[in-house]
C-alpha cells in the first residue's frame, strides 16, 4: 500500500440491539430501520471508493458492534486486534479477529492492563498517533507503539481532554492535509499540518473519511463540507444521522485497509 491506496473495507451491520448502544448524546433512541438503509448507503460509499467491502452480519450480542473500527488496527504490515476500554463491547474482538485471520498473517493483540479502542488512532503514513481516552489507556498505548516499532512502524501518544475518541476531532485526509476541531487546534503536536479547521458548531464533521482521494463527510455540514471541497478533494455526503446518536461517525463504521 506504498501509494496509500486502500482495496477493502470491513463493515458490520447494526443490529436491532443497537437501541441499547451506549450514548453520551441526548439525541435519543436510533431508529433502526434507518440506521440499516443509512449502512447500506455507507457501503455503497465505501464501493463507490473502489473497495472490496466485506459486509458481516448483525451481532445482537453487542449493540456496538456495527462501529467495527474501535476493535482492530489494520496496518499495511500488520493486525493489531485491541481490547475496548467499554466494557460492554470487549466479547467484540472474538468475532473481529477471527475474520481478520482470512486477511492477515501477522495478528498481534492488546492485552489487559492495556486498553484500546482503535477510534483512538490516527495513521499518518507509517506513523500513528494514539489517543489516551476513557478507552484507550497508557499501557494499551504503549502496547500498540511497541508493537509498530516490532514491524518497522512508529508511534506517539496525545492526550485527550474532551472528545470521547481521537478521530472524533481529527481526521487526516493525505497530502499532510489534517481536519481538525476543538481541543486538537491548540496541541503544537499537529501545527506541521495543513490544518483544515471545522468549527465547534459543525464538530460531528470532524470525523470525516479519506478514501482513495475522495473524501466522506456526514450530511448537513455546510461550512466544513466547502473546507474540504476548497482543498480540492471530491467529497460523498453520507447521512449518519442515527449512528451519530450512539456517537458513531462516519469513520466508526468501518475498517479500511
Ligand atoms: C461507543 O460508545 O463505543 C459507541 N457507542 C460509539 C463508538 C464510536 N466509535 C468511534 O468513534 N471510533
Amino acid at each position: 500500500m506504498g501509494d496509500k491506496k486502500f482495496t477493502k473495507a470491513i463493515v458490520r451491520k447494526p443490529g436491532r440491539s443497537m437501541i441499547k448502544g451506549i450514548s453520551g448524546t441526548d439525541q435519543g433512541i436510533p431508529d433502526y430501520d434507518l440506521a440499516l438503509r443509512q449502512h447500506n448507503k455507507y457501503v455503497d460509499a465505501l464501493k463507490n471508493c473502489g473497495l472490496d467491502v466485506k459486509v458481516l452480519p448483525a451481532d445482537e450480542k453487542f449493540p456496538d458492534s456495527c462501529f467495527v473500527e474501535d476493535v482492530a488496527l489494520l496496518t499495511p504490515d500488520c493486525a493489531i486486534i485491541t481490547n475496548p476500554g467499554a466494557l460492554s463491547r470487549k466479547g467484540e474482538i472474538l468475532e473481529m479477529a477471527k475474520i481478520i485471520k482470512d486477511y492477515y498473517v501477522d495478528v498481534e493483540e492488546v492485552r489487559l492492563p492495556g486498553t484500546v479502542e482503535a477510534g483512538d488512532i490516527m495513521m499518518v503514513g507509517g506513523y500513528y498517533y494514539i489517543g489516551l481516552s476513557q478507552r484507550t489507556n497508557l499501557a494499551g498505548a504503549e502496547q500498540v507503539i511497541r508493537i509498530l516499532n516490532k514491524y518497522g512502524m512508529s508511534g506517539s501518544i496525545v492526550k485527550l481532554e474532551k472528545v470521547l475518541h481521537l478521530k472524533t476531532g481529527l481526521s487526516y485526509l493525505e497530502n499532510n492535509n489534517l481536519v481538525v476541531c476543538g481541543e486538537f487546534l491548540s496541541n503544537p503536536e499537529f501545527e506541521k499540518f495543513n490544518i483544515i479547521e471545522i468549527p465547534e458548531e459543525e464538530s460531528y464533521a470532524a470525523n470525516c473519511v479519506w478514501i482513495n482521494d475522495k473524501v466522506l463527510i456526514p450530511m448537513g455540514y455546510p461550512k466544513s463540507i466547502k473546507k474540504i471541497l476548497d482543498a480540492g478533494y471530491e467529497i460523498i455526503e453520507l447521512d449518519v444521522s442515527e449512528f451519530r446518536k450512539l456517537d458513531g461517525g462516519l469513520s466508526c463504521l468501518s475498517l479500511r485497509f
